[in-house]
């Protein structure tokens, strides 16, 4: 979910992703004096509609002409459909006022095909000019910060770049899995994921391994792997056979070489503080963000100190049957101290206990701030700010 004043009239707008659907952008065509917000469904006028799994969406002044542009990272098995995509909005000229926008991933170098889940924008080098940072799921170049290619390999969903130690350059926050699951990964023993057509009928077969007293182990049960490659009831016929067998045993190394393989090492979530020179240093979150996976993270200073705070959401559904749901969190505030320190606030009145998976602030000239919580395959969650409250005059 991604907010922006698409159409420059002072209203804030919506875009959402789609993944199975078309992506949609709603302007915001409520009118002064009148309490409600209404808002009107633009996206084919526009010229937004895709056909992509879309995951993240980043809106960004790409071309600096001061019209908002929207930046899609995508995903999905079908890499004829998997660029990113980069809508330029062409200003407002159409005859109702509306705003038209074209796709131009390519012309500006950012159809990247990597698997993206979500880009940040900031200007990394220092030039004045703005950098795109893509968080992405490829082979081999799964990683958050390049100065640390082999310890920060993980399940991200979001980040976002923002000055939280007010140093004057850009830092990362990014969501990961957290650490309330199943899985344990570290640098010496990674969950790792293979994936190829083992039993060449057309379909990927997805195989993940984990490790057991130092012996890389395959991870699902037998029903699970036979279930999903029937040629290893042979190879395993009974559950003692398979309980005995290490990963080395169950696949064959010519059936590895070419398999889709890629490892996660992390699950925190973290806060990656720019140090200048391209490093960045990793600090975990606190635990109260590690609950659940995080797909949406929210800046603003919440409770009006001054200090900027960050507002994380995120659940997921889409886990397979044995590990359960991931559905933890209600929505986690971390007030930040402005030099990159969070604190966990006791209370927030945010309820995201759903299938979260953005979070934005819509805000109004003269009105209340809404913080809109988009949940999958569920109602659009909206919470309004209390104002900030007034100490007594002296
Ligand atoms: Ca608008
Ligand atoms: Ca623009
Ligand atoms: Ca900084
Ligand atoms: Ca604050």
């Amino acid at each position: 979910m991604g907010i922006g004043d698409f159409d420059n009239d002072g209203r804030q707008d919506v875009f959402f992703t789609g993944n199975q659907v078309s992506s949609r952008l709603y302007l915001n065509r409520f009118t002064p004096g009148r309490d409600r917000l209404r808002f009107e469904d633009v996206t084919e006028a526009a010229g937004v509609t895709t056909n992509a799994w879309c995951t993240g969406v980043t809106v960004v002044d790409i071309n600096q002409d001061g019209w908002a542009d929207i930046y899609l990272s995508v995903a999905g098995p079908d890499s004829s459909r998997r660029a990113n995509l980069l809508f330029v909005n062409q200003g407002k000229h159409t005859p109702t006022g509306g705003v038209r926008f074209r796709e131009q991933a390519r012309e500006y170098g950012l159809a990247d095909t990597g698997y993206s889940t979500q880009t940040a924008f900031l200007d990394y080098d220092h030039d004045g000019d703005l950098d795109a940072y893509v968080l992405t799921n490829a082979e081999g170049k799964v990683r958050i910060a390049p100065t640390q290619p082999t310890n920060a390999q993980g399940c991200w969903n979001t980040l976002i770049a923002h000055d939280f130690d007010r140093d004057g350059d850009m830092d990362v926050m990014a969501g990961n899995l957290g650490l309330n699951t199943r899985h344990k990964a570290s640098p010496d023993q990674p969950i790792e994921l293979y994936a190829a057509d083992f039993d060449q009928n057309g379909s990927l077969d997805p195989v993940l391994t984990h490790y057991n007293d130092g012996q890389k182990c395959l991870t699902p049960t037998r029903d699970v792997l036979t279930a999903q490659v029937p040629a290893m009831k042979q190879r395993f016929p009974d559950f003692i056979s398979y309980a005995k067998s290490t990963f080395a045993d169950a696949f064959r190394a010519e059936e590895l070489e070419s398999a889709y393989h890629v490892q996660a090492t992390e699950f925190r979530s973290m806060y990656f503080e720019n140090r200048g020179g391209g490093i960045f240093v990793p600090h975990p979150l606190p635990l109260e963000a590690q609950v659940s996976p995080v797909y949406g993270i929210l800046v603003d200073d919440f409770n009006h100190d001054g200090l900027d705070d960050a507002l994380l959401v995120g659940n997921s559904y889409a886990s397979e049957t044995i590990g359960g749901w991931y559905d933890a969190s209600k929505g986690a505030l971390l007030l930040g101290n402005g030099r990159g320190d969070f604190k966990p606030a006791d209370h927030c009145g945010i309820n995201a206990a759903q299938d979260a998976k953005a979070v934005v602030a819509l805000r109004r000239k003269g009105g209340a701030t809404w913080i809109l919580v988009a949940n999958n395959a569920g109602p659009l969650q909206g919470f309004q700010c209390r104002p900030p409250e007034r100490s007594p005059p002296p």
